[in-house]
């Protein structure tokens, strides 16, 4: 009898879960998936993987799969299972009806940070030239937004530095607002090799994370602040670094301006960001942050890793710039070993930055309102483009509650359940009369939607992925679609629907049009890639192959000089009261993925089976709580139920929990606060306060604090 595991056949591919972006090789025997094999070659994982990339794939042919479209008049209604074609007219139909009665504006879409390159640069496509307008927004919105705005401002490109190996030259390591073992598993293994080689560890988190301290690797130094007082923290590092003149004079004179970094060190050298100062309101100790200053300016090679921690708050903006300016004052760019490098979150939110998925900007960070950039991308398009910035996905769905915004085409993203103040976002949904969404499962959103557009998953498609390093690889075909084409194809198909003719023969064409539009991919090809495995943006032909570490020699801005942003520190406005004295923030944990629809239909969840708050054994005993107690939080916002989980991982004070799953709604509770710059949403902050439910309906939380490895060494 044939061996029903023996793989026949076996295609590289990249995970699409977290921003590492591991390379794959993975074995089919019929139309089945059999194994995942991390790839040795891969240039961003060499043949390391974690537990979603190898084992979280059977989602791919899950019975909840949706394999037709679906259409229905009215969200009460049942769905109707319909022909593609009927779908496509359908939706068309709508938007059209609906721009026809409130005006070109009242629509928009919101591409997936899920989706390869050449999707996300469809849908955008699909805004801009075929809606006619430049509502176009991506997830990195929630996610590293602040990022963008954060870096560019200070350095010029909005990513990281770095390629992931230049961190085995680092002395130091600063980690500020991140979780890399739970979150970029196989980037975290890297880390603590070396530190074990004996570079210092510094971690700025308000929790007692696997990244500060496990089996293998603790850290040096570990700043456990109150939650939203980043600035305050990092401008206080700042200060001892000016005050102790620890400061890279002759680098700052090389490649800034002098006069700048006065006025920057007037500001953070001020008394009010002393150690003692910052210290009591953070809730650490002076010497730790004086500690951590004269570590990281000393280096001599210090590496600054950061996530949301850092991004997700009212000060998103402002701490990414302090990040900024720190690696400018110490010289710590423009070699291997330093830099500043975000932690992008998923498989392609590099990408989504990168191809225009704002309402501001085209492909390669162009601005809409720049008369020849859009002549350019007029001439590629043939038709006229708005030249008016549009609408985020906030004010999409701000105006959507105020009756102007009636229609949204939604790739791979569950906004129901992922983004902030859930009330808010459901009354939003339920006012538009058209929500076409185009995922793999009927997710949170889907309650909401009137067209249901089947996906493919990137096991079912080809295309490429932009990684955390600025890293584009191949996706690549594995199994056939399962609902019988692939996301960019029916893109494109909707486009044709609404009577703008888009024809591609494969996506390796949108990666030309993407080349020929924006002139970091202007290298990239599928030729390029297929050759040399993968490549980083800036990719030119001052740089053919790529680029591992960025600003060498300049910055790319306009004077080539990097910048000093002034960083004051403003206290977020959603602080404890007597009413809610706790602060409550979100994260991730290892073995899910965001809002689950995923990995919650694989094994893992026998790992994560609900979504618990964390909680100290103090606040807890205040109350009243045991350990598995159900308990309410509740906030300004709204009001959940999860299990408690008396933990040490928070100080007294701080709660926490997850959001991968849907029943726990996380998001009910979060704020409307956000970044000042990009609105990104301050999820990691919110007052709240927790008291038992009913102790008779407590029980233990079915939770295993890890799963047995958090990071696979290479298989075969
Ligand atoms: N296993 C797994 N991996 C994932 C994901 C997943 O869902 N599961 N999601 C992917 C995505 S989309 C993203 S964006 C990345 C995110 O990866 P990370 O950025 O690492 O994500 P988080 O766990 O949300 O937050 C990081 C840390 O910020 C800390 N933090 C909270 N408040 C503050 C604060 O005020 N200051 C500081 N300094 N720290 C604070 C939290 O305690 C947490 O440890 O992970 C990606 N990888
Ligand atoms: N409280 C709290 N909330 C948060 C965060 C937090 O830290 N705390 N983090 C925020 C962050 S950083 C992020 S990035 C968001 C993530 O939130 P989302 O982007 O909403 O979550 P994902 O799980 O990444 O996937 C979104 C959808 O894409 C679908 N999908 C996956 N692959 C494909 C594909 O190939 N094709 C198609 N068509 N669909 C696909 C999935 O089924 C899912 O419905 O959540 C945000 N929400
Ligand atoms: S670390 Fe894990 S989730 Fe991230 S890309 Fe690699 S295998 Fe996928
Ligand atoms: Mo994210």
């Amino acid at each position: 009898m044939p061996n029903p595991l023996k793989p026949e056949k076996s295609v590289v591919t990249t995970c699409a879960y977290c921003g590492v972006g591991c390379g794959f090789k993975a074995e089919t025997r019929g139309d089945r998936i059999v194994r995942m094999i991390p790839w040795k070659e891969g240039k961003a994982n060499h043949g390391h993987s974690c537990i979603k990339g190898r084992f979280a794939y059977d989602y791919y042919n899950h019975p909840d799969r949706v394999r037709t479209p679906l259409i229905r008049a009215s969200i009460e209604d049942p769905w109707t299972p319909v022909s593609w074609a009927e779908a496509f007219d359908y939706a068309a139909g709508q938007f059209k009806r609906i721009q026809a009665t409130y005006g070109r504006a009242s629509v928009g879409a919101v591409s997936s940070s899920r989706c390869t390159n050449e999707e996300i640069f469809l849908v955008q496509k699909f805004a801009r030239a075929v809606l006619g307008n430049n509502n176009i927004d991506n997830c990195a919105r929630i996610c590293h937004s602040p990022t963008q705005f954060g870096l560019s401002a200070t350095v010029g490109w909005g990513a990281a530095s770095q390629h992931f190996d230049s961190i085995l030259q680092s002395d130091v390591i600063m980690v500020v607002g991140a979780n890399p073992t739970e979150g970029h598993p196989v980037f975290g293994s890297l880390m603590k090799r070396r530190i074990r080689q004996g570079a210092k560890l510094i971690v700025i988190d308000p929790r007692r994370t696997e990244t500060v301290k496990s089996a293998h690797c603790a850290a040096d130094i570990h700043l456990a602040i109150r939650p939203g007082t980043n600035v305050a923290i990092l401008d206080s590092i700042a200060h001892v670094v000016v005050r102790e003149k620890l400061y890279d004079e002759a680098f700052i004179r090389a490649r800034c301006e002098w006069h700048e970094f006065e006025n920057w060190a007037a500001l953070v050298g001020s008394d009010r960001y002393a150690p003692e100062v910052v210290g009591a309101l953070a809730g650490v100790a002076p010497d730790d942050i004086r500690a951590a200053a004269r570590l990281y300016a000393n280096g001599p090679k210090s590496a600054i890793y950061y996530g949301l921690g850092v991004t997700e708050h009212s000060q998103g903006s402002t701490g990414v710039m302090c990040l900024g300016n720190l690696a400018l004052a110490c010289g710590m760019l423009g070699i291997e070993g330093v830099g500043v490098n975000p932690l992008r979150g998923q498989g392609n939110v590099q990408g989504g930055s990168c191809l225009g998925s704002w309402p501001h900007v085209f492909s390669g960070y162009r601005f809409v309102t720049d008369d020849a950039v859009r002549a350019s991308f007029e001439a590629e398009w043939g038709v006229p483009l708005d030249a008016e910035p549009g609408l985020r996905l906030p004010n999409m769905l701000d105006a959507a509650v105020a009756g102007t915004f009636k229609g949204m085409y939604v790739m791979g993203e569950d906004p129901v359940q992922s983004d902030p103040n859930q009330h808010h976002v459901i009354a939003a949904m339920k006012n538009m009369e058209c929500v076409v969404l185009h995922d793999l499962f009927l997710n949170e959103t889907s309650k909401y939607a009137h067209v249901f557009f089947p996906g493919s998953s990137s096991l079912e498609k080809d295309g490429t992925f932009t990684n955390a390093e600025r890293r584009v690889s191949r996706v690549r075909k594995v199994v056939e679609p399962l609902a019988g084409y692939q996301d960019w194809e029916i893109t494109v198909k909707f486009m044709n629907a609404m009577g703008y003719p888009a024809s591609y023969a494969s996506p390796a064409e949108v990666l030309d049009e993407i080349a020929r539009l924006s002139p970091a991919y202007r290298g990239m090809s599928f030729a390029l890639i297929d050759r040399i495995g993968s490549a980083q943006w800036p990719c030119d032909e001052s740089a053919p192959e790529g680029t591992e570490v960025l600003h060498r020699e300049k910055f790319p801005r306009a004077n080539g000089r990097g910048t000093f942003m002034l960083t004051e520190y403003v206290p977020t406005a959603e602080r404890t009261t007597d009413r809610y004295p706790l602060l409550l923030t979100t994260g991730r944990i290892l073995s899910q993925y965001n809002v689950g629809t995923q990995t919650r239909r694989t094994a893992n969840s026998l790992w994560h089976p609900e979504d618990v708050l964390e909680i100290h054994a103090q606040d807890a005993a205040v109350r009243g709580l045991k350990d598995g107690d159900l308990v309410r939080v509740a906030s300004r916002f709204g009001e959940i139920e999860l299990r408690a989980r008396l933990s040490t991982r928070v100080n007294p004070g701080v709660v926490y929990t997850t959001f991968h799953h849907a029943k726990s709604r996380a998001n009910a509770v979060t704020s409307d606060l956000s970044d000042w710059a990009t609105n990104c949403p301050e999820y990691k902050v919110t007052a709240v306060d927790v008291a038992l439910v009913d102790a008779g309906r407590s029980g233990q939380a079915r939770v295993i604090e890890r799963p047995p490895v958090e990071e696979m060494e290479p298989a075969e």
